[in-house]
């Protein structure tokens, strides 16, 4: 299964049978005073930093997340991504929960954005899917619904069955839909992995979709995250996570090294090309 997602002149295809592509999650406010300030005063150099730094270190789409307290998404989110669409040609990932924001990116948003996201919530469905099916974007389906989350894997399939079943019957192509089987925090529930692992499996198997994950939340409240992330991500990846969000600077290396173990990687191409992008920037 492949989706295309597009920027302005580049194309990016997550394929299920393919390397795995990777969101840039660093535009996001969550801890990032510094962002918070600038956007606040409409100043998009340090998000425009943040979108070339991720690409520099292997970002290949980049999510765009400018929800804190007190703004007014719907007008910022826009400006923001047509301010780095202006400085980097790379796909975007329209991240946030109120679909007025979202329709507002899609409004300015070059080529084919991948929506973050909706969910098996029917206010969820009826506000979201038609601007996916009218702006021709992709779409992350995260799997909770009107009766909030589930820990139990089959539960949360249904979930992505149902999100699924529900944009094709829009005309949205089956391709379109990236399913999300939700990463919580292992710190809060031992379990919390696990279900999400077997959640990867069941979608990959049954229904073949697109699979992401906001793979850093997993290790909030807990020391030595890259290890754990990484742990986490090795397992992912084998289920069938595709496109993860999550942070390039600790996570392209990981991850160009698993491709290359489960031989996603020629001759280890895009391993070497890797590591003489990463000698080349220490020398710069
Ligand atoms: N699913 C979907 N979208 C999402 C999430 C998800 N968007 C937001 C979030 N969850 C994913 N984004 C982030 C962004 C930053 C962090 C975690 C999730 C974070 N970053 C660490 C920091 O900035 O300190 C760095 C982590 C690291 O060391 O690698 O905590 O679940 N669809």
């Amino acid at each position: 299964m492949k989706t295309i997602l597009k920027g302005t002149s580049s194309e990016v295809i997550i394929d299920t049978e393919g390397p795995v592509v990777i969101i840039g999650e660093s535009i996001n406010p969550t801890r990032r005073k510094k962002l918070v300030e600038t956007l606040s005063k409409h100043d998009f150099s340090f998000a425009i930093e943040l979108a070339k730094s991720q690409i520099d270190a292997g970002a290949d789409v980049l999510d765009v997340n400018v929800g804190f307290p007190g703004v007014d998404d719907a007008s910022l989110l826009p400006l923001t991504v047509k301010a780095i669409q202006e400085a980097v040609d790379i796909p975007l990932c329209l991240d946030s929960p109120n679909p007025k924001a979202i329709e507002a990116a899609l409004k300015v948003a070059a080529g084919k954005a991948l929506i973050n996201s909706v969910n098996g919530e029917e206010k969820s469905l009826q506000a979201i899917l038609p601007l996916a099916k009218e702006y021709g974007a992709a779409v992350i389906g995260l799997v909770m619904d009107d009766d909030g989350i589930t820990q139990d894997p089959e539960k949360r399939l249904a979930i992505a069955e149902k999100i699924l079943n529900r944009a094709v019957q829009l005309g949205i192509p089956q391709e379109d839909v990236v399913i999300d089987p939700l990463a919580m925090a292992v710190s809060a529930d031992p379990n919390a992995c696990l279900v999400t692992l077997e959640t990867i499996k069941l979608v990959h198997d049954r229904l073949g979709l697109n699979i992401t994950q906001g793979a850093s939340n997993i290790s909030f409240g807990l020391p030595m995250r890259v290890e754990l992330n990484n742990a986490h991500m090795a397992l992912s990846i084998w289920n069938g996570l595709s496109c993860p969000i999550a942070n390039p600077a600790t996570i392209t290396a990981f991850v160009r090294a698993i491709d290359l173990v489960r031989g996603r990687d020629d001759y280890a191409m895009r391993f070497t090309e890797l590591f003489h992008q990463m000698e080349a920037l220490k020398e710069s």
